[in-house]
């Protein structure tokens, strides 16, 4: 990956080469850590974060879903992001904050361990490549069933819950398909390995809801406010398997992957197997909003503080 110069850890700006763990870090052993993906782009008015702090509430409430008190507030951990990508002099980044317990004690009661708070930046190429973006993947469904809901907590975003979305993104990979497809524990669509999904079929967008053990993605939430301002019907529901295959069209949506059209899934060809018109044009009002192009959206943008560039070393704003 491509080295940043600085990461925030525990508080403090640390060479990227320093920010390191102990081996007896329980969260290396045991999962037990929550995690966010934000993107900062180059706007219209200047470098900013794309929903800020929808991204710091859901941090605070995976970590707080796992009894972990994270011991800096969320206006202090939006100010160090800010800080740092400042610092690193990125105009636009991949932001990872990671809230984990450390080292102290080990075994299956974490309470006493401490609580560290680390974030990262860089940059990061659309996650499923610019060619996905512009012609659409194709995916797999998975065997892979999605966490089910009384096994662990689809909502908060864990680090040893991203088990499941690895197998099924192994699995996809090896059969020769770019994405998983998982289903929940009822057989419902649920999501990709780390991504929402949305199926169009005669003119009605339709995604699964809250109980289809979903994350409630920050770009989900998003892109169904855009395609509903566009004047399209959103429905949230139960999806069946089959109705990912009579789809005129399927994309997908997340941080890293941006938004993404789906040709092709288990072989069937989506629509006539290219992006679809509906898909393209949430993408291009999606992309507008998060580059700061139309007006409306722009109180999603948290604008990196020109000052914020003054410390680094490659002198940007
Ligand atoms: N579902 C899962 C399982 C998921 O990991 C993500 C984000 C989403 C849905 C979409 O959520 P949102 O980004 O809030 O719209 N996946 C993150 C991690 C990807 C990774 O490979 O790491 C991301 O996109 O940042």
């Amino acid at each position: 990956m491509e080295q940043a110069d600085l990461i925030w850890l525990n508080g403090e700006l640390v060479a990227w080469e320093d920010a390191k763990v102990h081996v007896l870090t329980h969260g290396l052993h045991y999962g037990t850590g929550v995690f966010e993906g934000i993107r900062c782009y180059d706007t219209e008015i200047g470098p900013a974060v794309f929903r800020h702090q929808a991204h710091m509430d859901r941090l605070f409430k995976s970590a707080e879903l796992y009894y972990m008190p994270i011991p800096f507030d969320r206006e202090q951990l939006r100010q160090a992001t800010l800080e740092l990508i400042g610092a690193n002099g990125f105009r636009s980044c991949y932001i990872r904050p990671l809230v984990y317990r450390g080292y102290g004690t080990m075994g299956l009661f974490p309470l006493d361990a401490p609580v560290d708070v680390t974030i990262a930046t860089w940059e990061w190429a659309a996650y499923l490549g610019e060619a996905g973006k512009r012609d659409g993947i194709r995916a797999k469904v998975s065997s892979w069933r999605r966490i089910s809901p009384d096994s662990l907590i689809p909502h908060a975003k864990a680090s040893g819950q991203y088990l499941n979305s690895i197998l099924a993104k192994i699995e996809s990979h090896k059969a020769g398909y770019e994405e998983a497809i998982l289903l929940d524990d009822h057989g419902y669509v649920c999501e990709g390995s780390g991504e929402n999904i949305f199926v169009v079929r005669d003119g009605v967008i339709a995604t699964p809801p809250q109980t289809a053990s979903i994350l409630d993605g920050i770009n989900r939430m998003s892109v169904v406010q855009i395609a509903r301002d566009l004047g399209f019907e959103v429905a949230e529901r139960n999806l069946a398997r089959a109705e990912l295959y009579l789809a005129d069209e399927v994309f997908m949506t997340g941080t890293a992957a941006e938004l993404v059209p789906v040709r092709e899934i288990d072989d069937h060809a989506i629509g006539d197997g290219k992006p679809g018109e509906i898909s393209r044009a949430i993408q291009v009002a999606f992309d507008d909003a998060l580059h700061g192009r139309t007006e409306r959206y722009r109180e999603w943008l948290d604008p990196v503080p020109a000052a914020a560039y003054a410390r680094s070393s490659t002198q940007v704003a």
